[in-house]
């Protein structure tokens, strides 16, 4: 009896120390290090590590070079990973439901507000063993990127390399549809593998693809998803202290969408100054192609969710 009482007492005694010491998080991010769609994150880390000194700290392994993208949200689930910086689109093999963010692009300021936040954490909690702490990017927009030229919205006898974002509206289209990464890109433009692509209209200079791009094809479509995961068991385990140094700096993460905005406008001149040249059908043609765009990809994640996706359908209004 006193043995087990001592013992419980140095168990408490242990958990309290251990609560109150300094976390460390290891972080991978999808996206290559430096880029685009992994900058914000990695200013999210600069953030976490000067404000939670003593508190908690993220240990940032890296990128693709460290981990394939499309298996990071296995990695937050199983816990082989502490956080991920990691787009829906690479875990739709985990959550069906993954695919669905593209079409929801009102400000997170809002998502938190609607009950959006709240239903896609849920759904992370469930699904992936993790907490949805934050989403970037709602407001960059993706394009089909183009080599050769087309005269009409129609992609029948060209191959376009996609991830789920676009794979729907290419087959829609007539065409072929092959999935990579984004580390395989450039060679598969550079080979001929691939006559485009899919990617948001910010980015497409970090990897060189600018040099074996020659059309973007107008209009942009859907909004760019990348999100910070943090395995649930590991969200648990960490202190008060500690979730508000990180639910903190998410909220501060998710306002820096606000520089979109200008982004997507410079980097929309820059693809002028480097030659690639817009295919524009016109207004009705545009305006029926995102139409489409939106219901191939809702009825696409309607059929693998059939009670999520309505909801989700709904909460994005549109
Ligand atoms: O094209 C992609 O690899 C992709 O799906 C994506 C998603 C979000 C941001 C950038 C790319």
């Amino acid at each position: 009896m006193k043995t087990t009482a001592l013992f419980a007492a140095m168990l408490a005694l242990n958990a309290t120390a251990s609560a109150a010491q300094e976390a460390t998080l290891r972080a991978v991010t999808s996206f290559a290090e430096k880029t685009q769609f992994s900058r914000n994150f990695e200013r999210f880390i600069d953030k976490v590590n000067a404000d939670g000194k003593g508190v908690l700290q993220i240990n940032y392994i890296g990128g693709p070079r460290a981990m394939p993208p499309f298996e990071v949200g296995n990695a937050v689930r199983t816990k082989v990973v502490d956080m991920a910086n990691v787009t829906g689109a690479f875990y739709t093999n985990l959550m069906p439901e993954a695919d669905g963010f593209k079409l929801n692009s009102k400000p997170m300021s809002e998502q938190r507000k609607n009950g959006t936040w709240e239903f896609i954490n849920q759904l992370h909690n469930q699904k992936m063993n993790a907490q949805y702490l934050a989403r970037q990017f709602h407001n960059v927009p993706f394009h089909i990127y183009l080599n050769k030229k087309i005269d009409k919205l129609d992609f029948t006898g060209l191959k376009i390399r996609v991830t789920p974002v676009y794979k729907d509206i290419v087959e829609a289209l007539g065409g072929t549809a092959i999935t990579t990464a984004p580390g395989e890109v450039y060679t598969a433009l550079e080979r001929g593998v691939v006559d485009g692509y899919g990617w948001p209209v910010i980015g497409i200079f970090d990897l060189g693809w600018d040099k074996v791009t020659k059309f973007r094809l107008e209009p942009a479509f859907y909004g760019a998803e990348v999100n910070v995961l943090v395995n649930l068991d590991v969200w648990k385990g960490l202190n008060d202290a500690q979730r508000k140094v990180l639910n903190d700096a998410a909220l501060w993460l998710e306002a820096l969408d606000q520089e979109n905005v200008a982004g997507n406008k410079a980097e929309l001149e820059r693809h002028t100054r480097a030659g690639i040249q817009p295919i524009d059908f016109g207004p009705a043609e545009s305006k029926r192609f995102l139409e489409r765009a939106n219901e191939v990809a809702w009825q696409s994640v309607i059929k693998r969710a059939l009670e999520n996706g309505p909801k989700l359908r709904t909460l994005a209004g549109n």
